[in-house]
């Protein structure tokens, strides 16, 4: 049987056909999708953990018990369970055990583009590198039965273009793995001294049989063009952008990017008089055959950031001398009008950004959709780096004002989600060292769901919505650690939460502001629309300044100056713009 799937579909499809167990995710594109999809299969355990490192340790209990196991999250997650994954791949698998990882190029959804072949190499592992949905089920497959025959942990490395991109899969049956269980072995799995110096010779060796294994395997296709004295060795999507170019080039297309066969390559330098690595974002493949003593070039011929198209392939081998005549040299890409994202209609992170840019006060903002707030129009966030980075460098920020004699406040601004991921330990942290000239504010976004990459639910989602099992009231856990001052308001409430805002930022010390209102979106909240009275608008546009989608100045029959309008169909009624307006003109309409 065959079905069209997206490349996180197959990839889950894979896990379920080799039997897989247990599966853990942190939700973060481009790799949402297949947790979502595991979660289909009765016959898999599968959960969105509230960070990375404890998707990771979930999916290594799974494997320590000889299930089969993966765990997935986009690239920077691994960032984040970097150390239990540094730590547990010094051990012997037992049950087969595949990190996901989701790459970026180009960086369409994330915060930093890095090339995790880097760490997939770094910590040990064998990595596949799919380029179309076929090869990500398969390669899954692969992996998980190379995981428990080499006792390696192994690593698909995906990236962005082929996770969401559709093909046709051959689908099989699901073959059952039991798993064997836990035998108790402390040198294997206790990770101290002596244990940790053996396991390092222990990984040399696997890693040295892998790369043995990998001279002559169907996952790595060379296609020989008699009388072609270049070679072209690329994977992933690379490999099928460069077919579009029909070239009479040899190829040798890695689908185990890593360990690459010395011996193979050795052979093929020496029928080849031209060597180009064709590859995304880092010189990994390159950088792993000059170490083999491999003559080959790459990078001098393509870009070390962003995708790779045809044209950019076809470009960069022009430079190398191996295209003469270009063929998409005039490819233009069209001109589309941009637009930057913005909040949805009603969304409840709307108002906060409105008081803040009022207010004009620093705000190191964080994560998810409240990052939109440093765009265009708002610009009302000024500094964002990566997940729950808000509370250790507004507190770093803070100290350093006040040595330096600057009196100013100082706003966080985090989202729930992102408080459960790695936000807290930041609070703990906060009332260590307090100083009496603080001036800290922490406005956390409870919107009960994580809501950028598709509203999946967090330890808050729970208390709005009974369906889930998570309802961690974020009020009571900041009270126990002795954070006092902590207030919720309902942001809706317009002028009260702009008072409240204002009193924490006017006032020295530590002031904490929980903002209560549900993501419009995943809630699909609807209340009556509101309309604008055009006899009563002034045309002011302080309505249009709180970018709502539905707002626009509009030119009403009879009336000479623009006034503004709101399209009944996309407004979802949450009245932020009415209590904006001056003049009362903006109406309810039930
Ligand atoms: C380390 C890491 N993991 C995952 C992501 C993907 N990601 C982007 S925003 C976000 C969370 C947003 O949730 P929340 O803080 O509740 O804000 P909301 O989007 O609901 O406003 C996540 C998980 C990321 N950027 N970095
Ligand atoms: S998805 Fe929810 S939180 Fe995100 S912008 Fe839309 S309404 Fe706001
Ligand atoms: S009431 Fe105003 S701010 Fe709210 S959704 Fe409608 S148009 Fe947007
Ligand atoms: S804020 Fe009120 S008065 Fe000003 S443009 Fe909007 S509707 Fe008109």
């Amino acid at each position: 049987m065959k079905a069209v799937l997206t490349g996180n579909e197959a990839i889950a499809r894979g896990f379920y056909e080799a039997g897989g167990l247990i599966a853990a995710s942190y939700p973060g594109s481009p790799t949402v999708q297949i947790l979502e999809t595991l979660k289909g299969y009765d016959e898999i355990y599968a959960e969105f953990s509230p960070n990375e490192k404890v998707a990771l340790e979930v999916a290594v209990g799974g494997s320590l018990y000889g299930a089969r196991a993966m765990v997935s999250m986009k690239h920077v997650g691994v960032n984040i369970a970097m150390d239990p994954l540094m730590t547990f791949t010094q051990s012997p698998i037992n049950g087969g055990f595949v990190l996901v990882s989701g790459d970026d190029p180009g960086m369409a959804s994330s915060q930093n583009e890095q090339d995790n072949r880097i760490i997939g190499k770094f910590a040990n592992m064998g990595i596949f590198y799919p380029g179309s949905s076929q090869e990500a089920k398969d390669f899954m497959k692969i992996a998980l039965e190379l995981s428990e025959r080499f006792k390696t942990p192994m690593m698909v490395d995906i990236t962005s273009r082929v996770c969401h991109s559709r093909g046709i899969v051959e689908l099989e049956d699901r073959k059952e793995v039991k798993p064997r269980g836990f035998v108790r072995d402390p040198e294997k799995y206790t990770m101290l001294p002596p244990n940790t110096i053996k396991a390092q010779y222990f990984m040399k060796e696997r890693i040295k049989e892998l790369e043995e294994y990998a001279y002559d395997v169907p996952f790595n296709v060379l296609e020989e063009v008699e009388g072609s004295d270049t070679l072209i060795v690329t994977s992933g999507l690379m490999y099928y952008n460069l077919k579009e170019l029909n070239l009479p080039v040899s190829i040798y297309k890695l689908g185990m990017v890593y360990p690459i066969s010395t011996r193979r390559m050795e052979e093929l330098s020496k029928k080849y008089k031209n060597i180009i690595v064709i590859e995304e974002m880092m010189p990994f493949i390159e950088n792993e055959l000059k170490l083999k003593g491999i003559n080959c070039k790459g990078k001098e011929y393509f870009s070390f950031t962003g995708e790779l198209f045809t044209e950019d392939i076809e470009e960069g081998l022009h430079k190398a001398g191996i295209v003469e005549e270009r063929k998409y040299a005039d490819i233009d890409a069209v001109d589309t009008v941009k637009r930057p994202p913005m909040f949805c209609a009603g969304c409840p992170h709307r108002p906060v950004f409105d008081i803040l840019k009022k207010l004009n006060v620093t705000v190191i903002g964080d994560i998810g959709c409240y990052s939109m707030s440093v765009l265009p129009a708002w610009k009302a966030s000024h500094v964002m780096y990566s997940m729950g980075a808000t509370i250790g460098i507004t507190k770093g920020m803070n100290k350093a004002m006040r040595q330096n004699g600057d009196q100013k406040p100082i706003v966080s601004v985090i989202g729930d989600g992102t408080f459960f991921h790695s936000g807290l330990p930041g609070f703990i942290d906060l009332l260590h060292q307090v100083d009496e000239e603080d001036n800290m504010t922490f406005i956390i976004l409870d919107n009960r769901t994580t809501a950028m990459t598709g509203g999946q639910h967090n330890a808050s989602s729970g208390r709005y919505n009974s369906n889930d099992d998570m309802h961690v009231h974020i009020k009571t856990l900041l009270k126990a650690m002795g954070i006092e001052n902590v207030q919720e308001v309902d942001q809706f409430e317009y002028k009260k939460t702009r008072d409240i805002i204002r009193q924490a930022t006017r006032e020295k010390g530590i002031s904490v502001i929980i903002t209560t209102r549900p993501c419009a979106l995943k809630y699909k909240i609807k209340e009556p629309h509101y309309y604008v009275d055009p006899e009563v608008c002034i045309g002011c546009r302080t309505c249009v300044k709180v970018n709502c989608p539905p707002i626009r100045m509009k030119k009403y029959e009879g009336i000479d100056e623009l006034k503004s309008s709101i399209d009944p169909d996309e407004c979802v009624g949450c009245s932020v713009c009415s209590q904006v307006c001056p003049v009362g003109a903006i109406k309810r309409s039930q």
